[in-house]
C-alpha cells in the first residue's frame, strides 16, 4: 500500500514535470529542435535524473546494449510448410543476411550459425526439447559464444527468459540487433532522434508482454508505463516541430524549383555510391555495412542538358523488421519521396535479390499510399554489374556499376527525360540580341542547355533554355513589357 503510494506521487511528479517542459518548448518553436537535440546529444532528454535512470533501466533489461560487443551464435527458425513459410527465399539466405547485420556491429562477432525447421514461431516455448538441448551443447561446448540472436523479427519475453535461464546468455532479436546497428550509425542529431523513437515500440511491446505474462509486476509497469509516455510524447513533439521545419526547407526547395531524385533501395544495394557516381561528391562514403546511411541527404548534381537536380539519399530497407521499428525514419523518407523521380537500385549481385526487390517494391508502395503522395515516375536499375552472374539482370532493366561508373550516362539520360517529362520542361530555342534583357532574363530565369552564334548577323544569337509552363507565361509577359517601352 506505502509502495502504491510512493509510486503514484512519483508519477504525479513526472507527468507534472513534464506537462511543465512541453508546455516550456511550445512555445519555442523551432529553437525547441535545436535544443532538444543539444539536449539528446547530451544524453539528457529528460531533466529529471528519474526518468532517465528509469529509462536506463528500461534499455538495459529489455535491449541489453552491449558496449564491448559479442561472439555470437546465430539461429535462423523458418517455418518449412503452411502459410507462414517464405516463398521468396531461403533459409541459409536469411542466415546470411543475419550474419551480415551482426557484422555490421562493432566488436561483434559471427562464432557459430545454424538453420533450424519449426511449425510455428507463435509457441510460448520456441523450441522443443532436442533443439534446446543441441543449443545447450553447442553454447557449453563453445567459450567464445557470449550472446544467442535468434533471427526472428520479435521475440516474445516468455522465449527470451526460456533461452536465457537454460543457455546463460543474453538472446537477440532482429529488432534488437537492427536498433543497435542504429544506435551505433546515428551521428546527426536528426538521427539520433528518430533511433531514440524507434526503440520505444520495442520496449513497449516487451513491457506489456512481461506484465501480461506475469500479473505480479502491474504496480512496476505502471510506473515505467509513465515515463516511457513521457520521453514519447517528448520525441514525438521534436519530430513533429523537425517536420515543420522540414516543411519550410521542402517550400524553399521547391520554390527554387530544381527538381529531385530519390535514390531508394534494399541496405547496401549501393545507393550511396550511385549518388557519388551520379554527382562526383567525393565526400560521400559507401560502406559494406547494413544501415549505413540513416540520413536522408540531398545531394546537386547536373543532367546531360546541365538542369541541376538533388539526388536524394536515404535510409535503406530490410525484411523482417517490424515496422515500428520504420515509422520515425519516414518523417524523413517523406523529403525523399516527394522527389520528381524515384530510382530504385538493387544489387543484382546478391543471391536473394528477388526477395529484396520485392520488399522495397512492397515496402515503397505502402508508404506512398499512406503519405498520398501522387504517382511518380520509378525507374528500377540493377547494380553491381561488375560482379553479377550473367544473365542476372532482364533485357529490360539497366544493368550499370556505380563503383565502376558504367552505365551511369545512361542513367543519367534516362533521368533527364523523365525529369522533363515529370516538370512539363520544355527546350526552347530562341534568337535574341547579344546582351539584351531578354538574354539576361533567360540565363536569370531559365536553365540554358546551349547558345550558338547567328551566323547571318553576328549581333544576334541563339539561346536553347529549358522552360517550365510557368516560365514561359512569365516570359511572354517580359517580352510584352520590353517591347512595351
Ligand atoms: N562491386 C561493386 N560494389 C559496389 C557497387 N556499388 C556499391 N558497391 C559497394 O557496396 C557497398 C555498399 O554501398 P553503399 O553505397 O554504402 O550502399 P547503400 O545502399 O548506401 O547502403 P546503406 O546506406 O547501408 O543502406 C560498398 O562497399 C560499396 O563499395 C558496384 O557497382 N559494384
Ligand atoms: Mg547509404
Amino acid at each position: 500500500m506505502h509502495l502504491l503510494k510512493n509510486i503514484k506521487q512519483t508519477s504525479k511528479f513526472i507527468l507534472l514535470n513534464y506537462k511543465k517542459i512541453l508546455n516550456h518548448n511550445s512555445k519555442l518553436n523551432s529553437i525547441c529542435i535545436k535544443r532538444f537535440i543539444h539536449d539528446y546529444e547530451h544524453e539528457s532528454i529528460d531533466e529529471d535524473p528519474t526518468i532517465n535512470r528509469e529509462y536506463a533501466d528500461l534499455t538495459k533489461q529489455y535491449l541489453n546494449p552491449a558496449q564491448h560487443g559479442h561472439g555470437t551464435l546465430i539461429l535462423q527458425p523458418y517455418i518449412k510448410w503452411g502459410a507462414d513459410k517464405k516463398r521468396n527465399t531461403t533459409p541459409q539466405l536469411q542466415l546470411a543476411e543475419a550474419e551480415a547485420l551482426i557484422r555490421t556491429l562493432p566488436r561483434w562477432t559471427v562464432v557459430d550459425s545454424l538453420c533450424i525447421s519449426l511449425m510455428t514461431l507463435k509457441k510460448k516455448k520456441l523450441l522443443g526439447k532436442g533443439n534446446l538441448k543441441m543449443l545447450e551443447e553447442r553454447v557449453k561446448h563453445d567459450s567464445k559464444v557470449t550472446a544467442l540472436f535468434v533471427s526472428v523479427n520479435l521475440l516474445r519475453p516468455v522465449q527470451i527468459n526460456e533461452l536465457q535461464d537454460l543457455l546463460g546468455v543474453p538472446v537477440y532479436d532482429r529488432y534488437s540487433i537492427v536498433i543497435q546497428i542504429f544506435r551505433e550509425h546515428a551521428k546527426t542529431p536528426e538521427a539520433k532522434l528518430q533511433v531514440a523513437l524507434a526503440e520505444l515500440p520495442y520496449i513497449w511491446k516487451k513491457l506489456t508482454w512481461t506484465t501480461e505474462d506475469s500479473g505480479g509486476r502491474i504496480n512496476l509497469s505502471e510506473k515505467r508505463k509513465l515515463v516511457l509516455h513521457a520521453r514519447e510524447s517528448k520525441l514525438r513533439n521534436a519530430l513533429s516541430k523537425l517536420k515543420e521545419h522540414r516543411k519550410l526547407i521542402r517550400s524553399n526547395r521547391s520554390s527554387k524549383k530544381i527538381p529531385s531524385v530519390a535514390i531508394v533501395g534494399y541496405t547496401n544495394s549501393g545507393k550511396t555510391c550511385l549518388i557519388k557516381a551520379l554527382t562526383g561528391d567525393q565526400s560521400l562514403m559507401p560502406q559494406n555495412k547494413l544501415f549505413a546511411t540513416l540520413d536522408t541527404t540531398a545531394h546537386e548534381g547536373l543532367l546531360p542538358c546541365r538542369l541541376k537536380v538533388l539526388y536524394m539519399d536515404t535510409i535503406g530497407f530490410i525484411q523482417d523488421i517490424p515496422e515500428g521499428l520504420i515509422e520515425p525514419f519516414v518523417a524523413t523518407f517523406e523529403d525523399a519521396i516527394i522527389a520528381d523521380v524515384i530510382v530504385h537500385v538493387y544489387d543484382a549481385s546478391h543471391p536473394d535479390k528477388d526477395a529484396q526487390i520485392e520488399h522495397v517494391r512492397e515496402t515503397l508502395d505502402k508508404i506512398m499510399t499512406e503519405l498520398e503522395t501522387p504517382d511518380k515516375p520509378i525507374i528500377e536499375i540493377a547494380n553491381k554489374c561488375d560482379v553479377a552472374p550473367t544473365g542476372a539482370v532482364p533485357d529490360n532493366v539497366l544493368a550499370i556499376s556505380a563503383l565502376k561508373l558504367t552505365g551511369i550516362d545512361l542513367l543519367r539520360r534516362q533521368i533527364e527525360k523523365h525529369i522533363l517529362d515529370v516538370t512539363g520542361r520544355k527546350s526552347l530555342k530562341i534568337r535574341v540580341l547579344s546582351g539584351s534583357n531578354i538574354a539576361a532574363w533567360l540565363y536569370k530565369e531559365t536553365t540554358v542547355t546551349d547558345t550558338e552564334a547567328d551566323l547571318n548577323n553576328p549581333q544576334y544569337m541563339f539561346i536553347t533554355s529549358l522552360v517550365t509552363d510557368q516560365q514561359m507565361h512569365r516570359f511572354k509577359k517580359f517580352i510584352k513589357e520590353q517591347s512595351a517601352r
